[in-house]
């Protein structure tokens, strides 16, 4: 695997996940208590061996940056590194990255300056885990040019993804990005050639990319240096590949979601803490997902119900009730509160004794929440500070809001509390 260079493909403007990307890039939005999103395929290549890592970001953010530098470090003897790449101004090109094609465009150079037989280009925004070695070998096995990663897909999310027709050998004959009526019929195929059977074909009758390619080297090179004006992988350089090229097709059979909106990211999140089975894990010996290693003291619990959560490290919690949530680093939840359906994400750092004063009638509002509130179906960015006997549950059962001045948006009815927004005392949303 030490032939294989990864270009992961860290976000582009960053407005499906607004406002969680509000200051910060899209791979440095934190995940599952104590991770961030940038974890999982670096976690993956690593457990895959692959060590020659570049994330590629439309802006570099100080905490992307640090989380990068502090966690992923390789000796001297392995030759591995993990480097982030932003868009930036050269006189060639404009700011920003027109896409995921023009994103690596803009680092062709560097990456034809790596002696590498294929590169291995993976998004940002995905909750799974992959050996990606198995994927690697299977490409260099069919003699493909590019091979795509795709797994079934029903109707119902058929039209989010790029679809394909394969042969039966697997190779790609046709491929449509996001096609929506007449053209997503025409894209429904017999997905028992994947292996499936005749029920769970019926279920999922479509092949969908999972935005995951190895390219051959000389293939990628190629393909972005014939067409400047393609822009984007889905949209225009894998439809005209397929016709000029050898495209194959290669079956994850696993959990795998597209965690690059607010509800999906919720959804994921939560679903870690799902009884008795999660959908997926990070208690796994054999392919952890790693992170940084922070030194924080144990969680500190006085007297609370916990159900079906999970709590991080560093974390306070008086006498509260906590149901089917997850709690990040450092959190602190005063006497009387109700947590409920929510991913609270913690904060960056402790305060000094004076700003912790948790009494309700201290003049500032400290971070975490305050005695007697309630927090439901929602998601508390990171530093924010809840007054006392505050209400986050979405009385009016509203769908979406920009409240950017009051500290929060609404999407698809789930609350997002900025980062480092304060709520006062009796807020009730
Ligand atoms: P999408 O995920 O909708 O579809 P896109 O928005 O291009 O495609 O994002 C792909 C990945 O690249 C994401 O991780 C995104 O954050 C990142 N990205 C987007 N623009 C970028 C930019 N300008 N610079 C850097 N990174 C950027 C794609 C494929 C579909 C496939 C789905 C599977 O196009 O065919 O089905 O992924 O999720
Ligand atoms: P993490 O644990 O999320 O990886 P750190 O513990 O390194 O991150 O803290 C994240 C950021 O918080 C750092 O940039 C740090 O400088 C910042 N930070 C630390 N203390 C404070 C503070 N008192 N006020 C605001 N930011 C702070």
């Amino acid at each position: 695997m030490n032939r294989v260079l990864s270009i992961i493909l860290g976000g582009g403007a960053g407005t499906r996940l607004y406002p969680l990307t509000k200051t910060r890039a899209k791979p440095a939005v934190p995940l599952a208590g104590k991770h961030r999103l940038i974890d999982i395929p670096i976690s993956n290549c690593i457990n895959s061996n692959i060590l020659k890592i570049y994330v590629l970001t439309q802006f570099n953010s100080a905490s992307l940056n640090q989380h990068i530098s502090r966690s992923y470090g390789f000796s001297g003897f392995q030759q591995g590194f993990v480097e982030v790449l932003a868009a930036q101004q050269t006189p060639e090109s404009k700011a920003w990255f027109q896409g995921t094609a023009d994103a690596v465009r803009q680092y062709l150079g560097r990456f034809a300056s790596h002696d590498v037989d294929e590169y291995l280009i993976l998004s940002g925004d995905h909750l799974y885990r992959m050996d990606y070695s198995a994927f690697v070998r299977h490409h260099r096995e069919s003699g493909a040019d590019i091979t795509l990663s795709v797994v079934p897909m029903d109707e119902a999310r058929a039209s989010s993804f790029g679809l394909m027709k394969i042969n039966p050998h697997g190779r790609i004959i046709d491929f449509y990005e996001k096609p929506e009526g007449e053209a997503l019929k025409h894209m429904q195929v017999d997905t028992t050639v994947l292996g499936m059977d005749t029920e769970a074909a019926q279920k999922m009758p479509y092949i969908a990319s999972m935005g995951i390619y190895v390219f051959k080297r000389r293939a990628l090179l190629d393909l972005l240096q014939r067409r400047p004006d393609y822009t984007d992988f889905g949209k225009e350089i894998l439809p005209e590949a397929i016709h000029k090229m050898r495209v194959q097709a290669y079956l994850f059979n696993d959990y795998w979601e597209d965690i690059g909106t607010i509800k999906a990211f919720f959804d994921a999140n939560l679903a870690l803490v799902k009884q008795p089975n999660p959908d997926f894990s990070f208690y796994n010996k054999s392919a952890p997902i790693y992170t940084r290693a922070r030194f924080l003291p144990p969680t500190k619990q006085l007297e609370c119900t916990v159900i079906e959560s999970m709590i991080s490290e560093g974390c306070i919690l008086k006498s509260c009730q906590i149901h089917h949530s997850v709690l990040g680093i450092r959190s602190r939840i005063e006497s009387g509160c109700l947590i409920r359906n929510s991913l609270l994400m913690g904060a960056d750092y402790y305060q000094s004794d004076f700003e912790q004063d948790s009494r309700c009638d201290s003049p500032s509002i400290p971070l975490g929440i305050g005695a007697n509130s309630e927090v439901s179906n929602a998601i508390i960015d990171k530093n924010a500070r809840i007054g006392c006997n505050v209400k986050i549950v979405n009385k009016d059962n509203v769908q979406e809001a920009d409240r950017e001045q009051d500290g929060f948006y609404i999407r698809n009815g789930i609350i997002v509390i900025l980062k480092d927004a304060t709520l006062p005392d009796g807020m009730i949303i």
